[in-house]
């Protein structure tokens, strides 16, 4: 979280390396066998992670998927801990009984990573309308991939989320691919943010390669969120490095 009239770009190159650091290590113990379970790494996706966390206020939330490394270092989880879920070790954010795919912090906003593709935006629709009963300014953002788009409960969480203006803004991280498949092959839609316009909210195609842009627009989403304004949908174009 930063100041949004003094962001400060070095700490969003440092956390950006940290996370593309920690993940070569991870990805080192994984295929020696060290790591028991499986990984996903975020690699080449970091500043989607980067700037959309660093444009949230204090008392916001997310929630993210199984490829949540970089969401979770972002919000400042010790990489010591994330190493200690990874390992098994009762020392991790989950007590080591939940690995990469589970990586938690609700004390930070983070409402935790999800394994099952699509199931993190009703939790982030959920928290927004508990925001709107109990008359509080802050908003949920939840991460997803473009895989996602496919699944119902995104159809689902939009719909819910447009009709009772809820403080809740969705990320596609878009990487093209989901887990082995081109979008093309599954999807209907070249600019998923086209998705918002069935139901009246914005849609907003953005160079997720770019930290500056992505923290500006999610900053706007936010505070358009805040004021009443309802829930956007921002479509992030970027790159998955690794495989699944
Ligand atoms: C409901 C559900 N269906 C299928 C899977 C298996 N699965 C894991 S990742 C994935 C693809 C998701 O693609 P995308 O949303 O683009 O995310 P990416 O892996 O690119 O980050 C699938 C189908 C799952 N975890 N949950
Ligand atoms: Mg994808």
């Amino acid at each position: 979280m930063t100041d949004p009239a003094q962001p400060d770009r070095v700490a969003w190159f440092r956390k950006m390396v940290e996370i593309r650091l920690f993940e070569e290590k991870v990805q080192e113990l994984f295929m020696s066998g060290t790591i028991q379970g499986t990984t996903h790494l975020c690699q080449g996706q970091e500043a989607v992670s980067v700037g959309g966390i660093g444009a949230m206020r204090e008392g916001d939330v997310q929630t993210n998927t199984y490829r949540g490394h970089g969401e979770a270092l972002a919000l400042g989880m010790a990489p010591e801990t994330a190493f200690a879920e990874l390992m098994g070790k009762s020392t991790g954010c989950s007590g080591g009984v939940g690995g990469s795919m589970h990586l938690i912090d609700a004390s930070k906003g983070n409402l935790g990573a999800n394994a099952i593709v699509g199931a993190g935006l009703p939790i982030a629709v959920g928290a927004a309308v508990s925001f709107q009963v109990q008359d509080r300014a802050n908003v949920a953002l939840t991460f997803f991939g473009d895989g996602a788009t496919n699944i119902g409960t995104f159809h689902e969480a939009l719909n819910m989320a447009a009709v009772w203006k809820a403080p809740v803004v969705f990320i596609i991280t878009n990487n093209l691919y989901g887990e082995y498949s081109p979008q093309m092959t599954t999807t209907s839609t070249v600019d998923l943010a086209r998705r918002a316009d069935p139901h009246g909210m914005p849609g907003i195609v953005v160079d997720g390669q770019d930290v500056d842009v992505v923290n500006q627009v999610v900053s706007e989403a936010l505070e358009r969120a805040r004021g009443g304004g309802g829930p956007s949908l921002l479509e992030m174009k970027t790159y998955r490095y690794r495989g699944h």
